[in-house]
């Protein structure tokens, strides 16, 4: 009798009960099955340098969307390039191979597209792959099935978009329509096999143009100036006494955004031929604006810059009325890259694809905000030297976590591949992260390798350099000057007090200078 009864009465229950198990493991199956690899999506931002991510300690603004990658994966505390200028770190980063062995040295470069890139080897085993926004790499794109990319260096508002098929201008912003076509392209993918897609921010490069709706956050704020703004390069290189990068010779027109004023562009440092050029270079960028954007943005900056006009300022401070318009701005562009972040996110989690997909946040290199009186990058510094670099995989990365260990641009290909599940050609310089990210115990390098080549050529008088950073100390080789910097990590942070010849540093310079030798050997770096 109760056992007819139990039946009677838990019969459809335990039915009820099979069914929702079997959906909750059918779905869960779906989403987690380890038959598929997973999903990866690369971002790349452009110039975005850790001195401005909160997930960093920021402390001029706050990413709340790039930070839910942080605070869901791992924050890489001691993430470099190899080159820091923008097409030879994306050849880097596309080949795991140094500038010299993927032929792309500086800007002028053309990449060779006929070679092996992580896009080819993930298309060649099944995955579906797509490339949107910035390139940059001159040639055609290779290993994608979707591409559509702004055209050069990309324009902030109303840009081209190159495709396969055609180039289209579209209205709007470019970080928001970079976005709307990233969603585009994952709601084309068959969800029955694996995506790789390559989300490339053209913010925030130069010359820093916010979108509309953040041209007045910061109005009403000063920011925090860095501790080295009024550098003296005393003990340095002349390397660092001569580029041409300080934030106070910024163009008052490309860069302050100050136009139709004959009058202005005196204020602006740097070469007169330059100045003349960035003048005619920022009336052709407003001129792209439609009437609605230039009201809005004439609304924003107009009564600001007469007042900066009328204030006649030079000196220092001049330089702190250039640092707050160069760094807002600067800022501006980086408030609406972490929302399209956010907005990315939200597809994944709406779109059950979170748990799935390998998350990687980076940009082509670090970014001087004021350090050293600085903007632009290329130097060895710490500041342009480092990249941010988050990797967020919930299957298989623990939430919240950092690591100390060095890492390289160079080692994104291969890690890519190690979680895609493709083999990792011999010939890749750089190391799969994946042990470390899964918490493995592994040797890992004790020094890294760096070599910046754009020079006399291009923009910012950069010298020639390489060189050597450990976890304790780094070695500068300006090899065309005949001259070397040797910094204490340690005890200085900031690199202001060169060592090199310093005798209480023989034997560490020693050791460096031997390491230098080694490492160029080990990647087959030509003589100079
Ligand atoms: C442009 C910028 C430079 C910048 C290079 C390289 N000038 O030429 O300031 O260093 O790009 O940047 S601009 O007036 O045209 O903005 S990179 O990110 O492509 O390496
Ligand atoms: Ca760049």
């Amino acid at each position: 009798m109760i056992k007819s009864v139990k039946r009677k009465n838990l019969g459809p229950l335990s039915l009820s009960i099979f069914f929702i198990l079997l959906i909750y493991f059918i779905k869960q199956y779906r989403e987690q099955s380890e038959d598929i690899p997973p999903n990866i999506i690369f971002i790349m931002a452009d110039d975005h340098t850790k001195q401005a991510m909160s997930c960093y300690g920021s402390n001029i603004n706050q990413t709340p969307n790039i930070d839910r990658i942080a605070n869901k994966g791992t924050t890489f505390n001691s993430s470099f390039v190899t080159n820091s200028i923008c097409a030879p770190s994306r050849a880097v980063a596309l080949t795991g191979k140094y500038s010299h062995i993927n032929g792309l040295r500086d800007n002028r470069d053309e990449f060779d597209g006929n070679q092996m890139t992580f896009p080819k080897l993930l298309q060649n085993a099944g995955y579906q792959t797509a490339l949107i926004g910035k390139w940059h790499l001159k040639t055609k794109p290779q290993g994608f099935d979707i591409w559509k990319i702004l055209s050069g260096q990309g324009q902030y508002y109303n840009p081209l978009f190159i495709t396969e098929e055609d180039t289209i201008r579209y209205q709007g912003y470019v970080t928001t329509l970079i976005t709307d076509f990233a969603i585009e392209t994952l709601n084309t993918f068959d969800n029955k096999k694996p995506f790789c897609l390559l989300y490339f921010h053209k913010a925030p490069h130069r010359n820093w143009m916010p979108d509309i709706k953040h041209l007045t956050m910061f109005d009403n704020i000063d920011v925090p100036m860095p501790k080295t703004f009024f550098d003296n390069y005393e003990t340095r290189s002349n390397a660092a006494k001569q580029q041409d990068m300080q934030v106070v010779n910024l163009y008052n027109s490309l860069d302050m955004k100050i136009h139709s004023n004959d009058t202005v562009e005196k204020y602006s440092g740097g070469n007169e031929k330059f100045r003349l050029k960035a003048k005619e270079y920022w009336e052709k960028i407003y001129n792209t604006l439609t009437n609605e954007q230039k009201y809005a943005w004439d609304a924003a900056y107009e009564s600001k810059n007469n007042s900066f006009i009328e204030a006649n300022l030079s000196g220092v401070e001049l330089a702190k009325w250039k640092y707050q318009r160069y760094v807002k701005d600067y800022l501006r562009c980086v408030a609406s890259v972490d929302e399209n972040i956010g907005r990315l996110l939200d597809y994944l989690d709406e779109n059950n694809l979170t748990n799935n997909t390998v998350i990687i946040y980076t940009s082509d290199q670090g970014f001087y905000l004021g350090e050293h009186g600085w903007y632009d990058k290329r130097f060895m510094y710490e500041e342009s030297l480092g990249m941010p670099l988050l990797i967020r995989y919930p299957r298989e990365i623990k939430a919240g976590e950092s690591l100390d260990q060095m890492v390289l641009n160079l080692d994104l290909c291969p890690t890519i591949l190690d979680y895609a599940r493709v083999n990792i050609p011999d010939e890749i310089q750089g190391k799969s992260l994946r042990p470390l990210l899964k918490g493995e115990k592994q040797f890992w390098r004790k020094s890294i390798y760096y070599h910046y080549y754009e020079y006399p050529h291009g923009w910012h008088n950069v010298n020639r350099h390489d060189g050597i950073r450990t976890k304790d100390f780094k070695l500068i080789n300006f090899y065309q000057m005949g001259e070397k910097e040797l910094y204490d990590l340690q005890n200085d942070p900031n690199e202001l007090n060169n060592l090199y010849n310093n005798e209480r540093y023989t034997d560490i310079e020693r050791q460096l200078n031997k390491e230098l030798i080694n490492l160029r050997q080990k990647y087959k770096v030509p003589s100079n």
